[in-house]
């Protein structure tokens, strides 16, 4: 028989098949990637928690975070955490106090942490020394006004809500006890964060998986109150009338302070948060009511996720950061130098005048490479 003569050789055909049966696999591989993504749209959940082991979080007071793992280790559970209301009477400024209504006793109230499919139970309390109703509305929760109209205790009433932390991110969480009394409530202190992680993580602009060495928690509060004919804050007796006054104060959409973590100097001087020259530091931001714009001056956002949401790619180098009122903002920065820095609202008659100020104290070598000086101030030549 006579011999076929192929159009290549045989050695030339074997490496084609085998390059076509890589492609045909990575193809392969990327479609299965693609179908094991799930639309936002598509989520579906099973069972309402009632099986899932439970832990408790114990509350700590911003700026810190209670414990958590970064990346989960155990599956879902249901993570219980109890929230006491607690009305009082609070030093905002050097000589000028006010009455706030809080959670837990700190403005902001405690941050929850727990990662995504987690059930959050929380036990509401409102004791009965107290003289208002309240609730609490989180912005990570899906249905019946956040929470809202299934948390509405009197003075002496307890209630416990268990809810599904769907989405991965950081959320606001307020009070929100109906009509006028929800901004006044808000303005007053009453509001607070939630970060739901992604069980596997948090990840970087490239997809690759990254941790931080430690994590601040920072928000702003538009306080109203009336001030007197010399311009001083003026000193109310009862938080009845101190109800009536921020409600008439805030119709002037002009904040008397806008302090972070609730008053002047909660994070400045001996408060100031701290770092180490390397450390990788998550900073939550938010604001519940009113739009801010957060700097880190002599610094940046490595990593920032707009309103705060950690399935969405983040950005990078940022030098300012939006908060629109009613939501949170995760930004990620590792610091390359030492000093004091100050961390505040870049609108800075806010920063100065009104408070928004904070500080990060950070420890280390200084790096000559990023910046030197290199002539100290002198005369003029
Ligand atoms: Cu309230």
């Amino acid at each position: 028989m006579k011999n076929l003569k192929f159009p290549i050789s045989k050695k030339k055909l074997g490496n084609r098949i085998t390059t076509l049966l890589v492609l045909s696999f990575v193809i392969f591989l990327a479609s299965c990637k693609n179908s094991s993504s799930t639309s936002v749209l598509d989520q579906k959940n099973d069972g309402d928690g009632d099986n899932l082991p439970k832990v408790t979080q114990e509350m700590v007071a911003p700026p810190l975070l209670p414990k958590f793992d970064q990346v989960d280790k155990d599956g879902p559970r249901v993570v219980q955490v109890t929230f006491t209301v607690i009305e009082k009477k609070i030093e905002i400024a050097p000589g000028d106090s006010m009455w706030v209504f809080t959670f837990n006793g700190t403005v902001p109230g405690p941050m929850i942490v727990v990662h995504q499919d987690d059930y959050i139970e929380l036990t509401l309390k409102n004791p009965i020394t107290n003289t208002q109703t309240h609730n609490i509305d989180f912005h990570a929760s899906t249905g019946a006004m956040g929470g809202g109209e299934l948390t509405l205790v009197n003075p002496g009433q307890e209630v416990k809500l268990r809810f599904k932390a769907t989405r991965p991110g950081v959320f606001v969480y307020h009070c929100a006890p109906g009509g006028r009394m929800v901004p006044i409530h808000v303005t007053s202190g009453m509001n607070g964060a939630i970060m739901v992680l992604p069980r596997e993580g948090l990840k970087d602009e490239n997809g690759n998986p990254i941790t931080f060495d430690k994590a601040y928690y920072i928000v702003q509060q538009d306080y109203y109150l009336p001030k007197d004919k010399d311009g001083k804050i003026v000193n109310i007796a009862t938080p009845q009338q101190s109800i009536e006054a921020v409600g008439e104060a805030m119709k002037s959409l002009q904040p008397t302070l806008l302090p972070f973590n609730g008053h002047l100097g909660a994070l400045t001087g001996k408060n100031a948060m701290t770092a180490k020259v390397g450390d990788k530091v998550l900073f939550i931001t938010a604001e519940a009511n009113r739009d801010t714009r957060m700097h880190l001056i002599g610094g940046h956002a490595d990593l920032y996720w707009p309103g705060g949401k950690f399935n969405n790619k983040p950005f990078t180098d940022f030098e300012t950061w939006e908060v629109p009122g009613g939501s949170a903002a995760a930004t990620l920065y590792k610091f390359r130098e030492p000093g004091t820095y100050a961390f505040l609202d870049h609108n800075l008659i806010e920063a100065f005048d009104y408070g928004a100020i904070a500080q990060v104290k950070v420890e280390g070598k200084w790096d000559s490479t990023y910046m030197k000086q290199i002539e100290k101030p002198t005369a003029i030549k």
